[in-house]
């Protein structure tokens, strides 16, 4: 979660739901004063999308004609609760009408729709268009962490999302019927993968802990002494 490269321009995420979007409206500020032609994109949940600093960014985004894209992630549940116990909107697409910006809703399971969504967004950014809240359609295969016992849902809905809408397998399917990938380079694709992921985990579990030293690297607040 904790997660930034600066050299990629990712700027991080944090554990405070919604807070990447007034930030993302501010890099793409700064990319408008500078005359770059960069465009900025944040994700968030469905969650993220009940809160102020939302709707504030959103407004300022859309009023600056700022380059950015803004990308919901719906997948349905925020963190135990299902959007529809919380929410009035369904799609939070329509929520773009409120800011003249527009919203665009799409499977998010299928990878070429994100795709090409993405890049219109991008696009019309770029071109002087101002925002777009993309809406990208999905679910989650596990937990909202690691204690969630997860009684808000069915084991036949998560099943039937990972049989039948999983967005890996479906692009597999969407490439081996045009003939663009064979099934042996599929899974040649996917042992490659695993392999990667074996390998880091392998690495993280025989890392040593941190020394206790390092604590206060990286942190900005003053570490006040404790009597
Ligand atoms: C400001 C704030 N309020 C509450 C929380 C606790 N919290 C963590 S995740 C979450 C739900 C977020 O829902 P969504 O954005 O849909 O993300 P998802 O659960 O789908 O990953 C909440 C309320 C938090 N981290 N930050
Ligand atoms: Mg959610």
């Amino acid at each position: 979660m904790h997660v930034a490269d600066f050299s990629l321009n990712m700027l991080g995420a944090n554990g405070i739901v919604g807070a990447g979007i007034a930030p993302t409206t501010g890099t793409a500020l700064a990319s408008k004063l500078r005359g770059t032609d960069q465009v900025s994109v944040c994700f968030f949940g469905d969650g993220a999308a009940a809160r102020g600093t939302f709707h504030e960014a959103i407004a300022m985004g859309s009023l600056w004609s700022l380059p950015v894209v803004y990308v919901c992630e719906n997948n349905g549940y925020q963190q135990w609760v299902p959007r529809e116990n919380v929410a009035v909107v369904d799609s939070v697409a329509d929520m773009a009408a409120s800011y003249s910006i527009p919203g665009v809703s799409v499977d998010g399971q299928d990878v070429v729709e994100v795709y090409e969504a993405a890049g219109e967004a991008v696009k019309r950014a770029r071109e002087g268009g101002g925002p777009t809240l993309l809406e990208a359609r999905t679910y989650r295969f596990y937990g909202h962490s690691l204690g969630d016992e997860q009684q808000y849902r069915t084991a036949e809905e998560v099943d039937e999302w990972k049989q039948n809408r999983d967005p890996i397998k479906l692009l597999g399917q969407f490439m081996r019927d045009r003939d663009w990938l064979s099934e042996e380079q599929d899974q040649a694709i996917q042992a490659d993968a695993n392999g990667e992921i074996n390998a880091a985990t392998q690495f993280a579990e025989e890392s040593p802990w941190p020394s206790a030293e390092e604590v206060t690297t990286d942190v900005v607040a003053p570490i006040q002494e404790v009597a």
